[in-house]
C-alpha cells in the first residue's frame, strides 16, 4: 500500500440541501462543481447521505405544536426540529444531479433510525453509537480526511470534530462548504472544529 493515504469526505451533497430543497442551504449548489473538481485529489472519495424515515424525530412535523428550527430535549441531549428533509426514496434525498457520484467508493448513510438524528459520519447524536465509518476508513488505511459540504455548522462540523478525536488528521475546505447559520451556529463551529485540532483552510 502506498504512503499517506488521504481521503475526501463529501458530506449530504443532496437535493434538500440545495436551493429548492425542504431544508435549503443558501449557495449549496455552488460547491457541487469545486467538490468534483477536489475528487480528483484523493485517494478515495466517500460520500454521505443523510437518510431518514418519514417518521424521523428530527422533523418538527412529527412534534404537534412545535416549530421548526426550535430546540426539545431529547434522550441523547439537545436536538434542533427541522422541516422534513431527506426522506428516504425520495428526490430530495438524491445527489445533486451534477454531483460525480461515480467517483465515490462508499455511499454512507446516516440518520435512518427514527428515533435518533446523525449529523456525524461517525456517530449518531448520542455520540456513541457508531456509523461504522471509523472501521471502514483503518481498514482501508487512511489517516488524512478531507471534509466538503453541506452543512458547514452541522454535519460537517460534527463530522470533522469526531474525525479528529478519533485521531484522523482532519482538513476541512471551507470555500467548499455553505453554512445553516442558525443563532451563530456558524462561527460557533468554527471554534468547535479548531478546539478539536481541525485544520481550516
Ligand atoms: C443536516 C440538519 C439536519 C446537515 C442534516 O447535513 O448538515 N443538517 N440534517
Ligand atoms: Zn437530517
Amino acid at each position: 500500500m502506498p504512503g499517506a493515504q488521504n481521503a475526501l469526505i463529501v458530506v449530504d451533497m443532496q437535493n434538500d440541501f440545495c436551493p429548492g430543497g425542504a431544508l435549503a442551504v443558501a449557495g449549496g449548489d455552488e460547491i457541487v462543481q469545486p467538490i468534483n473538481r477536489l475528487m480528483q485529489n484523493f485517494d478515495a472519495v466517500i460520500l454521505t447521505q443523510d437518510w431518514h424515515p418519514a417518521d424521523h424525530t428530527s422533523f418538527a412535523e412529527n412534534h404537534p405544536g412545535a416549530e421548526p428550527f426550535s430546540v426539545v430535549e431529547m434522550p441523547y441531549g439537545q436536538q434542533v426540529l427541522w422541516p422534513a428533509h431527506c426522506i428516504q426514496g425520495s428526490n430530495g434525498a438524491a445527489f445533486h444531479p451534477d454531483l460525480d457520484v461515480n467517483r465515490a467508493d462508499l455511499i454512507l448513510r446516516k440518520g435512518f433510525r427514527s428515533g435518533i438524528d446523525s449529523y456525524s459520519a461517525f456517530f449518531e447524536n448520542d455520540q456513541q453509537t457508531p456509523t461504522g465509518l471509523e472501521g471502514y476508513l483503518r481498514e482501508r488505511g487512511f489517516d488524512a480526511l478531507t471534509l466538503v459540504g453541506l452543512a458547514h455548522d452541522f454535519c460537517v462540523a460534527w463530522s470533522a470534530r469526531d474525525g479528529a478525536k478519533l485521531g484522523f488528521q482532519v482538513t476541512v475546505i471551507e470555500d467548499a462548504t455553505r453554512a445553516i447559520d442558525l443563532d451563530g451556529s456558524r462561527n460557533k463551529a468554527r471554534q468547535d472544529m479548531r478546539d478539536a485540532g481541525v485544520e481550516l483552510k
